[in-house]
This record gives structure tokens, sequence and C-alpha cells, in this order.
């Protein structure tokens, strides 16, 4: 294993999570190998010295594999092949593994696929163009560059023919998005960091049994299930793979559908290990994926899990200066502060603070059909220029949202008195 430090601060826990990952994977690590270098080397992303120390110890301990804790470029990887004399995975391989071998159903298994059949094509790609410089010109290109045109091909025709099935699979989802909004059900759903307590979480709420356990990545597939606790039988919660940071983006591009759900919901419960002593920075890389799938203007209910493994926390909500709930302590594993949780889910997704009405000229027609999408909307008129006028119903989380993302709407709503 190698893993230099660049710019991460967090590089130690960096470095343990990466041994995490790796044993996850099942091998064995014989040996770990760190260091500092302020860029990567070009060909071979380690220094003289450091490649030196690893040929090494591959030799003395017969290793037959090297996994780096960086995304390498094609070249890199071949390089580093070539001069190591063994198989060298990058960070994407290695959490495309991961993710390969914790696929259960079958849109997690094409979602993998799709993701290993991007990260390869690129290789394949790059590794062209590559040997196309060295030979030159038209017509001089030999038989292993056919070899990888229509490897290529091959790879191009399977990627569109998964995305296919990925596509239909995910208009079912979409119907079943489309169905709950009929009925106002809102959805919430768990995200975080991987293995923070999501999946427990979930399961108290929603009184079922998904696969929740002590390794990265335990839940790949989106579970969505009504919630079973009273107060909150009319919401129901969606259970999603966890993050990590630098997810690899072709995992992020192949996962759409997975994060869709993510992006439909009302209201996020951002689960937090409050016990990780990285705390800031795996909040930050969840927020940098929720920027990434566009799930970032939903507005988020923080969740601080694990309070059983700190000393002298005490369960609790805290609020804003409105006195709105914005975070709460609880966890999962003891019961402890659930209740509380609750409370806040529903303080949050109160219905009916906002009443009001609004003119709607047409040039405003996106704010009307969000108005409509989060199902607000309880009666419309329209007068003699074109102009709608809608009186609305939403709660104080939409009302946030909406006014977020349309800078008019706080100013032509009026609330009805
Ligand atoms: N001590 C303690 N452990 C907890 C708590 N909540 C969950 N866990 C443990 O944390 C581990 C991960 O829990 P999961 O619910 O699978 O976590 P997740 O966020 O769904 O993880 P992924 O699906 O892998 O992203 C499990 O071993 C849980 O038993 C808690 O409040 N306290
Ligand atoms: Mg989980």
């Amino acid at each position: 294993m190698v893993s230099l430090r660049m710019h991460s601060d967090a590089w130690a826990e960096e470095t343990s999570e990466f041994e995490e990952l790796v044993a996850s994977t099942g091998g064995s690590a014989v040996g770990l190998v760190t260091g500092y270098r302020k860029a990567p080397h070009a060909r071979f992303f380690l220094g003289r010295g450091k490649l030196e120390e690893v040929a090494s110890l591959r030799l003395e301990k017969g290793v037959n594999l090297i996994i780096f804790n960086h995304n390498l470029s094609a070249s890199q990887e071949r390089n580093l092949e070539e001069k190591l004399k063994c198989k060298v995975l990058d960070r994407t391989g290695l959490i495309l593994e991961i993710f390969a071998q914790r696929a259960r159903t079958h849109e997690g298994k094409l979602q993998v696929e799709l993701a290993q059949l991007k990260h390869l094509s690129t290789r394949l790609i790059r590794g062209w163009t590559h040997l196309e410089r060295q030979k030159g010109g038209i017509g001089l290109r030999g038989p292993g560059e056919k070899q990888l045109e229509s490897d290529r091909r091959l790879i191009r025709s399977r990627i569109s023919s998964v995305r296919n099935s990925l596509l239909k699979i995910r208009q079912q989802r979409s119907l079943g998005r489309q169905a709950r909004l009929k009925l106002n059900t809102r959805t919430i759903s768990l995200v975080g960091y991987t293995n923070v307590g999501k999946s427990t979480i979930f399961n108290i709420l929603t009184k079922s049994g998904v696969y929740a356990a002590d390794k990265v990545f335990a839940t790949l597939d989106p579970t969505i299930r009504r919630g079973k606790v009273e107060k909150i039988r009319n919401t129901v919660f969606s259970d999603t793979v966890g993050f990590i940071r630098r997810l690899p983006h072709s995992l992020i591009e192949a996962f759409q559908g997975t994060l869709e759900e993510i992006r439909g919901a009302s209201l996020l419960l951002h689960v937090i290990d409050a016990s990780a002593k990285d705390v800031e920075s795996m909040k930050h890389s969840v927020d940098i994926v929720l920027k990434e799938i566009g799930a970032n203007e939903i507005p988020v209910l923080t969740v601080y899990n694990k309070v059983d493994l700190l000393v002298h926390c005490e369960c609790r909500i805290d609020r804003d200066a409105d006195g709105f709930p914005r975070a709460v302590w609880v966890s999962a594993e003891t019961g402890e502060g659930i209740t509380l949780l609750v409370d806040a889910i529903v303080e949050c997704s109160e219905d009916g603070s906002f009443t009001g009405k609004l003119s709607l000229p047409p040039a405003l027609a996106s704010l009307r059909a969000e108005l409509y999408n989060c199902g607000a909307v309880t009666k419309e008129s329209v007068d003699n220029r074109g102009v709608s006028v809608v009186d609305v119903r939403m709660n104080r989380i939409e009302y946030a949202r909406v006014s977020k993302r349309y800078k008019e709407f706080a100013d032509i709503f009026t609330m009805a008195s």
C-alpha cells in the first residue's frame, strides 16, 4: 500500500481509512509505504527514492498487488506496472473493487459495471493516443492499436447497453417518486459518510432490518420504507450509499439512479459520526458530493450519531437563531435521543406554516412548476392577462428551499392572515 502526504491535513485519518478500505477487499496488506511530495512525479507518481523503496519491499515480501491511495493517470499506472513488475491499483480502482464485491441487486451490479467500464475506457483511450503518437502518421497502425480500437468499440457498446438497462430501472423508480408526490408523502433521505450509522438509524425509524455493519460501503442500493414510528407515519425514508472523500467521479455518474433518491427528497438527514476524529473533513466531503449531484439546496437536518462513544455529551436538539432545529445529537446504538430526532423531523416537516397567495406572470413559469412539484399549490386561477394567481400551502423547509432557488419568491409571496 502506498499513501503519500500531499495536501490533506487529516492525513493520519486518511491513511487509516485507506488501510480499512484495503482490508475490506479481503486482501492482506504486508506493508504501508508513506511519504511526502509537493507534487506527483509525472511518469511514476513517486519520486526515485520512494519507487526504489516500494520495489525492494515488493521483492522482499513477494507482493503481487500494489495499491495507491491516490488516483493515477493511465500512463503512471502503466509505467509503475512496468517498473515494479507487478499489478498496480489506484484509489478509484480500489473503491470500484469494493463496490463490485458488495453489489447484490441487479441495479447495483449494473451501476458498478458502468463505473468500471468508464474507468477502463479512459485508460484505453489514453493508451491508444499514446501509441498513436509513437507510431505517428496514417497507415502505420500496428495490430496492437487495432486490438485497442476493437476493445474500445466493445466497451462503448457494453456501456450503452448497461446505460439502457439502468434507464429502464430508473424510469420505474421515477414513477414511484411521482406517485409519492401525488399522495403528498414526503421523502426524507439519509445521507452521510460511509459507516456513520445511516442504516442503523433508518432501521429504527422504519422498523426494518436492512443490512448495517461495521464496514465501509455496507449499503449500495437505495431502500425506501415508510416511517413506522408514531408521528412520522406519513413520511417515506430512503437509505442510500455512503460517501467517501475523493469519491471517484465515474462512480458518482454511474450511481445517478441511487443518488436521484437524494435529489428528490424534501429533507436530508446528514448523519455524522460524532466520535470520528476528522468530523469536519468528512462533513466537507459529503457537502462536495451533495453539490456535485445537485442536492445542495435541499434543507438539511444534521444528525450527530454515536454520542455513546463520547464522554460528557448529552442528546439534544441544536436550534438556529429563529428557533428552528438544525442538528440533533443521538445514539442509534442505545436509542438515546431518537425521540428528539423524531420531534425535530416533525418540526421540520410541519405542514401549513406558510399559507399565502402569489401572482405569477408567464415569465415565472418555472417557479410555478416548482410549487406544483413540491405539492404546495392548493388553488389556481388565471386572469385575463395570463397571470396565474395561486394559493399555496407549504412548510417552513419548502418555503426556505423555494426562496433560496427563486429570489423573487419571498417578495411576491403574501402570507394569508
Ligand atoms: N457505538 C455506536 N455504534 C453505532 C451507532 N450507530 C451505528 N453504529 C455502528 O456503526 C456501524 C455502521 O453502521 P451502519 O448503519 O451500517 O452505517 P452506514 O452509515 O449505513 O454505513 P454504509 O452503508 O457502509 O455507508 C455498525 O457497526 C453499527 O452498529 C451508535 O450510535 N453508536
Ligand atoms: Mg448503510
